[in-house]
């Protein structure tokens, strides 16, 4: 290994050491398979905190989608609309759903064919500045 090569896989290490987040479980997750024509998809999943300090979860990122936000779902006299919400708390040894109807995160967009049964790679980006690397199945919203 040459003297460059070293220092950066030194500094890969150690960067991808300090960014992870440790006390974060996430289950079921999963993006829902894209509707012909339609360029946004959402991803849900069960995020769990089982460490002593809450988590807040500031965002995602993906390279098949231009941009990904938090979403949560209002219901106004009726009509249920998504608001971008910028951050949303997991507590301490507590969880947080990333549900359909509910908070969820919208990848809008995509600039991939996401097949069913494909997975897609999504960052969760933390207001500490760690991230969590994710591999997503692609389900189809008639398997649900
Ligand atoms: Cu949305």
């Amino acid at each position: 290994m040459n003297n460059k090569f070293k220092l950066f896989y030194l500094l890969f290490l150690s960067n991808w050491a300090s960014c992870a987040v440790a006390d974060l479980i996430v289950e079921d997750a999963y993006v829902r398979g894209p509707l012909p024509g339609v360029n946004t998809i959402s991803a849900y999943m069960k995020l769990s905190n089982t460490g002593d300090i809450a988590l807040e979860l500031t965002g995602a990122t993906s390279v098949v989608a231009n941009n990904i936000m938090l979403h949560t779902t209002i219901n106004q006299n009726g009509l249920l609309q998504m608001q971008h919400v910028m951050k949303s708390i997991i507590p301490a040894h507590g969880s947080l759903l990333l549900e359909s109807g509910g908070l969820h995160l919208m990848l809008n967009g995509v600039n991939a064919n996401l097949a069913v049964g494909s997975e897609v790679e999504i960052i969760l980006e933390f207001s500490d500045g760690k991230t969590r690397h994710l591999m997503l199945p692609v389900r189809s919203v008639l398997d649900e």
